[in-house]
């Protein structure tokens, strides 16, 4: 049965109002909701997306960035882009240079506390107080992102779909700092006695910690 949408209505938080945009046409969809193309007109990619339905609030998305920029003394450097879209999966592209070619493990850890460097980015995040684990896993820590693999040129560009690192949320992860390690993640796998609560990954050569992007 096709609904008729009167109205979208998009707050920009940027612009700290709501701009009201009015369709001229009646605009068939099907129930529950077909996405309809919106023109954003802030640069703000921070944004919620309201749709109602004859004044009545029928769908609401917000969509969260954030970025972590990566730096190490030894020469490491990269950029992590996050986003999430409602409460969807967030999406982490990133860019990483200067590593030696193989497999890093890289994860979210607990704290955006960089003072003593890497060190002090504290242990995997893990609100659940699971063991390690692969991303996959039903078992792992929320922070568990696996590994990277860097080429021979030394850089990595890979993109991570993952349900369990949200934007906001009692589960946020902005604030907290992402991790890249000097070795591979064996994602609990491995029979060492650091398995099952770092994946044996060896030192943290770099770490940047995740904020909030306009
Ligand atoms: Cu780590
Ligand atoms: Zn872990």
């Amino acid at each position: 049965m096709p609904a008729t949408l009167y109205g979208i209505r998009v707050r920009f938080p940027d612009l700290n109002r709501v701009k009201y945009s009015k369709l001229h046409a009646h605009v068939p969809c099907t129930l529950p909701f077909t996405i309809l193309p919106v023109k954003y007109e802030s640069s703000s990619l921070s944004f919620s997306l309201s749709i109602y339905n004859r004044g009545v609030l029928r769908s609401h998305t917000t969509m969260v960035k954030a970025v972590a920029v990566l730096s190490s003394s030894e020469g490491v450097s990269g950029t992590i882009y996050f986003t999430q879209e409602g409460d969807g999966p967030t999406t982490v592209n990133g860019n990483l240079s200067g590593l030696k070619p193989g497999l890093h493990g890289f994860h979210v850890h607990a704290l955006g506390d960089t003072t003593n460097g890497c060190m002090s980015t504290g242990p995997h995040f893990n609100p659940d107080g699971k063991e390690h684990g692969a991303p996959d896993d039903e078992v792992r820590h929320a922070g568990d992102l696996g590994n990277v693999t860097v080429g021979e040129d030394g850089t990595a560009s890979f993109t991570i779909v993952d349900k369990q690192i949200p934007l906001s949320g009692p589960n946020s992860i902005v604030g907290r700092a992402v991790v890249v390690h000097a070795d591979p993640d064996d994602l609990g796998r491995g029979g060492h006695e650091l398995s099952k609560t770092t994946g044996n990954a060896g030192g943290r050569v770099a770490c940047g910690i995740i904020g909030l992007q306009g």
